[in-house]
């Protein structure tokens, strides 16, 4: 998807400001209509037009899909692979895409029959006639999708005894939208939106966008975060229960391609405007590849998110405490430690859920490649009440783990910089990651190198400030779960 693909087509039926499609209700121009976020609303297409299929998968059925549409009986229903008894997970597309069993949609369904094969009906769901036009075009189908979807669904509760709580969305870009707007008919179990689009959704209406009242749990994960087009082709605003920004939610490690701009050559990249959208769809699609990490092959390494003020404060190690219960952190995952579907939902988060203003920012920090996750350690210093006076300078710290160890991590405390010096009886905080376990940390060793002159105290100039450390606490950042 490229930003300059975002354009504007005028309706051929412009006249009309709204458009009723039968069973589906009515979709008026004018509800979404707003002159700073949303100038251009289009009619959506009707949904003969865009053919919605879901295609399922179960146990019984890895590879060969059951292919279904809303308008199906009875009769449809009963002759596929679907189990009522068990919960049922929809994958949904975003703009200009379509299920494609061989890409991620498929890749998300493979990872589900690998892990855990008896547990769901699985859906992909098919809207690439909608979805590949322009984009605000797409934008207005996904309203109609959606209540589509939501027609779908009810007569799989209708004709099967279906749970409508045992129902969890996984959507990409408008494909989240798509799942909001289902749960705007009837609240779902579980919402996933992955990287939501940002474009035409500025606007916090929770009527057009995520909100938790769209699901009994709704998490996102934002990749490409910004506030206007050319800052992301995702969403900045914390829109779910659980909001994770893994690096800050708006740039992703491996994803900067404006470094190739001089030097080095990307072949068929000619103009600046297109490494800007390569560096988007490859922040964007970073959401998907997060989402699709095996758990089982991180090793006591998980995707733990940690409600702070900024990403810069987690940065800095300023969060690295999950609160009694874990009421400060939540892990970002496949199968995830919060489903209320898969049946891990703690009463806590079950109670936050319940509460629909409980938003969090969680964040963490990832590796450039698979499988991305990353051991974050927490260091907390200590200074002795007892020294003599403040000091600025250099602490340099090498972490010996059980397995490996952490060399050159430096702590400064300069006038100009943001720990202006280290005072006696304060905590200072670093947060530093590593790409394999160090193990169980055994031992930490520390220099120190005094920089600067403390000019109203000419007794530094002959002799250096010295450090007294009271307490120095590593803390494991990684791995919620005490096994
Ligand atoms: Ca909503």
């Amino acid at each position: 998807m490229h930003l300059h693909q975002i354009w504007i087509l005028l309706d051929d039926n412009f006249t009309k400001t709204e458009m009723c499609y039968g069973v589906l209700g009515c979709f008026s121009i004018n509800e979404f209509f707003d002159p700073i976020y949303g100038p251009v609303t289009l009619k959506p297409q009707s949904p003969e037009d865009i053919d919605v299929t879901y295609r399922l998968y179960t146990a019984e059925n890895k590879f060969k899909p059951d292919v279904l549409r809303a308008n199906m009986t009875r009769e449809d229903i009963a002759n596929t692979h679907f189990d009522p008894m068990k919960p049922s997970k929809f994958i949904i597309h975003g703009y200009g895409d379509s299920f494609d069993d061989m890409e991620w949609m498929g890749d998300i369904k493979d990872l589900f029959m690998k892990l855990v094969p008896e547990e769901f009906n699985i859906f992909g769901v098919d809207w690439s006639k909608g979805a590949e036009t322009n984009y605000m075009q797409a934008v207005a189908n996904t309203r109609v999708v959606g209540a589509l979807t939501a027609h779908f669904i009810n007569k799989l509760v209708q004709f099967e005894n279906a749970r409508i709580d045992n129902i969890h969305f996984i959507g990409f870009n408008l494909g989240a939208y798509i799942s909001s707007y289902v749960g705007t008919y009837q609240k779902i179990g579980r919402l996933t939106g992955l990287d939501p689009a940002g474009p035409d959704f500025y606007k916090d209406n929770p009527k057009s966008r995520l909100d938790p009242t769209d699901a009994t749990y709704v998490e996102v994960l934002h990749t490409d975060g910004g506030n206007l087009i050319i800052e992301g082709l995702g969403l900045e605003d914390a829109v779910g229960h659980d909001d994770y920004y893994p690096n800050g939610g708006a740039q992703q490690p491996g994803c900067d391609f404006t470094k190739f701009i001089n030097g080095a050559s990307l072949p068929e990249v000619e103009v600046v405007s297109d490494i800007t959208s390569l560096n988007h769809i490859c922040n964007h699609q970073r959401s998907l590849q997060l989402f699709l990490v095996n758990p089982k092959t991180l090793d006591e390494c998980q995707f733990v998110g940690y409600e702070c003020k900024d990403y810069n404060d987690f940065l800095a190690g300023k969060c690295g405490d999950c609160g009694q219960d874990n009421s400060k952190c939540a892990v970002f995952g496949f199968l995830g430690n919060s489903d209320p579907v898969y049946g891990r939902f703690s009463a806590l988060q079950e109670n936050r859920a319940k509460s629909t203003n409980a938003r969090r920012k969680l964040y963490f920090k990832t590796d450039e490649s698979v499988p991305y996750c990353l051991f974050h350690y927490q260091l907390t210093i200590r200074f002795d009440r007892s020294m003599a006076r403040s000091a600025t300078g250099f602490i340099n710290m090498e972490l010996n783990g059980s397995m490996r160890n952490l060399t050159d991590i430096e702590m400064e405390a300069l006038l100009e910089k943001e720990i202006e010096s280290f005072q006696p009886g304060h905590n200072y905080t670093k947060l530093v990651t590593s790409i394999k376990s160090l193990g169980s940390v055994e031992t930490i060793k520390l220099s120190w190198k005094f920089e600067g002159v403390q000019l109203f105290d000419p007794t530094t100039l002959f002799s250096f400030p010295k450090l007294k450390i009271a307490n120095i606490e590593v803390k494991y950042m990684s791995n919620i779960d005490p096994e």
